[in-house]
């Protein structure tokens, strides 16, 4: 990979659901020596800091969402934040919990569209986070950025979204818990889901790079977002939605370097980090070790490998 300059990008969203935490998921990215391990492998970084929420009008506590009025707040100041850093580099933003994705994707699905580009967005997680704020029934609002970029109605008071990432660009790995009204509005979707099932029978690569595959034939930009209950809990305790039989930590590796081999991601999310619920900070460890292999740390040098 050609050297980046990575935007560090400070999004302690906690807003998008009631365990408290994810706040301090930039800074214990930061103490984990994210910062460093990208440099040492070549690359520029550029932090920006952490950054707030837009004003916005104070939440009450009834209602059926969680602080929806502090989401719109953060959505509204990440998609800008994101537009501009893909004007200067790789952006990585470092969560905060997954609501924060309704900022960062329809910041760079903006700038893509500016560009005439496509965009893709690969997403890593054991949700599909497909609600909208009438079909969620916890309320919480990190169960619903992918239904937000790719269009789905009825996110009234949030910024309208221009360009949606088509549904046939998305692609889901390592599902294995969807609620029922999100499996019944992703059926006949174009958005492809891979199961943890599909994972143990078939193995990670195939679904992956039959996606960077077309990815690449499209000249898209890739989005990656990385949710840590992705990880199976055992290695990956710091997070408030465990869900027990997901990747594990080589598939999670094996995944990062693909994408580092593809040379296709061009923006990245750390998320749902809660460092409250970390054991000695190995999960905020093992998320910095995960974004080095993307960002091109390996064992041995091997034959580049083509998706073009
Ligand atoms: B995460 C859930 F009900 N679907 O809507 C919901 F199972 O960003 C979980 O992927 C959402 O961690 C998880 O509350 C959101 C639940
Ligand atoms: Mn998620
Ligand atoms: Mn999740
Ligand atoms: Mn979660």
């Amino acid at each position: 990979m050609t050297p980046q300059t990575c935007i560090l990008i400070g999004a302690p969203v906690d807003s998008g659901k009631r365990r408290p935490g994810c706040l301090m998921g930039p800074d214990a990215y930061r103490t984990a020596g994210l910062a460093q391990a990208i440099q040492s492998l070549g690359h520029k970084i550029k932090d920006l800091g952490n950054f707030t929420p837009a004003s916005h009008p104070a939440d009450s506590d009834d209602g059926p969402l969680f602080a929806p009025n502090e989401t719109i707040g953060w959505t509204n100041r990440l998609i800008r934040v994101a537009e501009e850093a893909m004007d200067r580099g790789l952006p990585i933003f470092l969560g905060g919990d997954h609501s924060l994705s309704l900022g960062s994707v329809v910041g760079v699905a903006n700038h893509a569209a500016k560009q005439g580009r496509p965009q893709f967005v690969l997403w890593l997680d054991a949700h599909t986070d497909y609600h909208t704020p009438m079909t969620t029934d916890s309320g919480n609002l990190h169960g619903t950025p992918v239904g937000y970029f790719t269009g789905r109605p009825d996110f009234g008071g949030f910024p309208k979204v221009t360009s949606p990432v088509p549904q046939e660009n998305v692609c889901m790995i390592g599902l294995r818990s969807v609620d029922t009204p999100e499996r019944e509005s992703l059926q006949g979707t174009g958005i492809a889901r891979h199961d943890m099932r599909e994972i143990d029978e078939q193995g990670i690569v195939r679904p992956l790079t039959a996606f960077l595959e077309r990815v690449a034939a499209e000249n898209g930009m890739l989005h990656v977002s990385l949710d840590v209950d992705f990880i199976d809990p055992e290695y990956a305790p710091a997070v408030g939605t465990t869900v027990p039989g997901g990747a594990t930590v080589r598939e999670a590796h094996l995944v990062m370097e693909i994408l580092h081999d593809s040379g296709l991601m061009t923006s990245l999310d750390l998320v749902e980090l809660n460092p409250f619920l970390d054991e000695r900070g190995r999960t905020a460890h093992l998320m910095v070790d995960l974004c080095a292999s993307a960002l091109g740390r390996h064992v041995f040098d091997r034959p580049t490998r083509s998706f073009r």
